[in-house]
This record gives C-alpha cells, structure tokens and sequence, in this order.
C-alpha cells in the first residue's frame, strides 16, 4: 500500500517525495499506442475496462506514485448536451459552440450519475484492479477552462469569441459559469462516492486572463466548487497554469494542493503558501528530451528549492508530451525516488 501521495497533499511525513505526471496515459507510452490503434479515444473513455488498463499502464510501466483516471476534462460539456468529438490531429471539437444565452440556457446541468455514470464505473474497474497499490486520482477542468472550449468550439489560441463575451455580455458568461460550477462540483462528488482517493481541478487557461479577470472569471467560481464540495476527507488539488500572481489568493480557496508550473520558483512558492497548502509541481515538461542525466540534475534542483520536509508532491509543470523517450519518464521517476530521501530525515 503505497500511500505516499496521500500523505504528502496532507503535509504529513513521507519517507520520499511522491511523484506523477500530468498526462501519464498517454501517447508516449507503446502500450497505449496499441490499444489507441484499436479503439478511439471517446470508446476508450467511455469503455471501463480499457479506461482502467490504460489508467494503470505508468503505474506497471514507469513507476508512479498515484494513478490518474482516463478520462479528459470535456466529458463535462458532453454531458450537458454538447456532443464531443475527437478530430484526429485537430483536437476536441465541438459542432455547435455557445455563443449566446439562449445557448446557455439550453444547456442542462448533468447529473453526473448518470450522464457521466461510465467514469464513476472506469473508477470503480481500477480501483479493484489497483487493489491500494497507489492512490487514484479524479480530476474534472475548472468552469473557466471548460467554458474556452465550449465558447471557441475548440482550443484556441486567440481566444476571440470567449474574450467577445467575457468584455461585451459578462452576464451569459457568468450564468454559463455558474452552471459549469454547479455541474463539476456534482461530477466531483461523484468521482469521490465512486473511489476517487483525491481529485484534481484542471484550470489550463487560467494564465490566460489579467490578475483580476483571473480572480473573478477563473478563482471565484473555483472557490464555489471547493467551499461547497463534500469531499469525504478526499484531498483537493487545484492547477491553474501561469496564474502564479494569485498563489496566495488560490491557496485561500479551502484546496489542500497547490500544483504550479516551471515558471514559478518553488522555494518562493513555499515560502509564500506552504504553510497552508502542499505543493505540486514543477518541471518543465520540455525538460523531459534532454538526457536522464540532466533530468535528474533538474530533479534535484527542484527538490533542493522545495527543501526538506513534507508538503511536496512531484510533477511536471503541464502534461508529458507524446514524443518523449518511454525512457527519459522513466528516469524521471527513477530520480525523484532516489534523490528525495534526503530530504526526509
Ligand atoms: O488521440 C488521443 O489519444 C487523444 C489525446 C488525449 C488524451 C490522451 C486527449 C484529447 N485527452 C487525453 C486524456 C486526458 N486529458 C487526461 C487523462 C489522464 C492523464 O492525465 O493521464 C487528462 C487529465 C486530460 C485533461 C485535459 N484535456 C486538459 C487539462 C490538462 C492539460 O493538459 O492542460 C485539457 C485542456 C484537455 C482538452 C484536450 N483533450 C484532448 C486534447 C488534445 C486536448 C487539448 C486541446 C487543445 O487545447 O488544443
């Protein structure tokens, strides 16, 4: 029973720092490549078995410290009406984007039991085939971040029509927001009622927003789910990429984790929340092409900003990419397993 993660998002003593890898199921790894020839992506998510298999892979194959479900952050939309459909080498579409309020308004807030009810069974599937060998992660995308989807219709780089509402019909983005809060706040739960050890809020677009649009389009509706999520002693984690302006103000949330990215320096982090929150994070995901010798110089230089004692959890600063040596993640984790000891005594 490998209960390090655990302990380390309640600042409890480790004997070494836990360590996972935003993205761990995925393209990189030859064992879900061959599975992903079979099936695509959605009959994967949405078929437990394989969503279990695929789920366990960097556990058996590279040695991490906590399972993540395969799933993705846009089953959510889905969910509420908004069919999800993976266009190879495109990405996530959807066909028929909210552009206005009476798109809003038709969007029903999921009950997640039963429109989402093949994530709750992927969860339970796992969790028995992990039998407590490393904790399992839940994880739904913040309102914000699910919300850039929903209004673009896709990713998107210039983010023209969600910063056209955000600025011209602030009102249709809230009510949009506070259906999307209600409804991951439900989906969370019921993660967490399904077997989910912890669960993870992606806010990946978070960076995108000014320091008080952040605040209050992205933090605020965050802080809505958390204060009002029963979580069954269940911790919670928060990744809002390149909003390391509000650390103090994401720590204040009631989240037990703070997950950061590479541009922020960890032992200022932890200067700044630590005493309040774990911390996630960070290493340059980018990192992960050059040598197992420079990675693990770069895992100790992170260990060594961190320094000693608990409250740290290992990961990268944003997900692995799909093009990086099986080798080079394992070396990752090989290091981070044998370097943080030390910092333990
Ligand atoms: O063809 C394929 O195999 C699909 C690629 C893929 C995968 C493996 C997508 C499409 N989603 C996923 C799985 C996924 N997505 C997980 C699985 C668990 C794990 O981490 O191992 C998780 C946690 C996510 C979360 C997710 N999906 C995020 C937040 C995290 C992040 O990386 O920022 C986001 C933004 C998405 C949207 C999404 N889904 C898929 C793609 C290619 C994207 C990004 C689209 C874009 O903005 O261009």
């Amino acid at each position: 029973m490998n209960d390090l993660f655990l302990r380390a998002c309640r600042r409890q003593r480790v004997e070494r720092t836990p360590v996972w890898m935003m993205r761990q199921a995925g393209r990189y790894l030859p064992e879900y490549r061959a599975i992903r020839a079979k099936a695509d992506f959605m009959t994967m998510v949405k078929t437990p078995e394989l969503a279990a298999e695929v789920t366990i892979q960097p556990v058996d194959i590279i040695g991490v410290d906590a399972a993540i479900i395969f799933s993705d952050i846009l089953v959510v939309p889905d969910a509420m009406g908004m069919p999800l459909e993976m266009v190879e080498s495109r990405g996530p579409v959807f066909r028929a984007p909210i552009r206005s309020r009476s798109d809003v308004d038709a969007l029903n807030v999921a009950d997640p039991e039963r429109a989402l009810r093949y994530v709750m069974e992927a969860i339970g599937v796992t969790k028995r085939s992990l039998a407590g060998r490393v904790p399992l992660i839940g994880f739904a995308g913040s309102p914000w971040t699910l919300a850039t989807y929903m209004i673009e219709g896709s990713g998107s780089k210039e983010f023209k029509h969600v910063a056209r509402m955000m600025l011209d019909e602030p009102e249709v983005l809230d009510l949009l927001l506070d259906k999307l809060a209600t409804g991951v706040r439900l989906f969370l739960e019921a993660q967490i009622a399904a077997g989910a050890d912890a669960v993870q809020i992606f806010d990946t677009w978070g960076g995108f927003l000014t320091p008080d649009h952040y605040k209050r389009f992205s933090l605020d509706y965050i802080f809505k789910i958390v204060s009002n999520l029963h979580r069954d002693g269940a911790p919670v984690i928060i990744f809002s990429k390149g909003a390391n302006h509000s650390l103090i103000d994401i720590a204040g949330v009631g989240a037990d984790v703070v997950s950061v990215d590479w541009t922020a320096d960890l032992a200022e982090v932890r200067n700044r929340i630590g005493e309040k929150v774990a911390i996630q994070g960070n290493l340059n995901p980018s990192y992960l092409y050059a040598s197992p010798e420079q990675i693990r110089r770069e895992v100790r230089s992170i260990l060594r900003k961190f320094g000693n004692g608990s409250g740290h959890i290992f990961n990268l600063g944003h997900g692995i990419f799909p093009d990086v040596p099986v080798e080079h993640a394992r070396a990752l984790i090989r290091a981070v397993k044998e370097e943080s000891p030390a910092f333990h005594g």
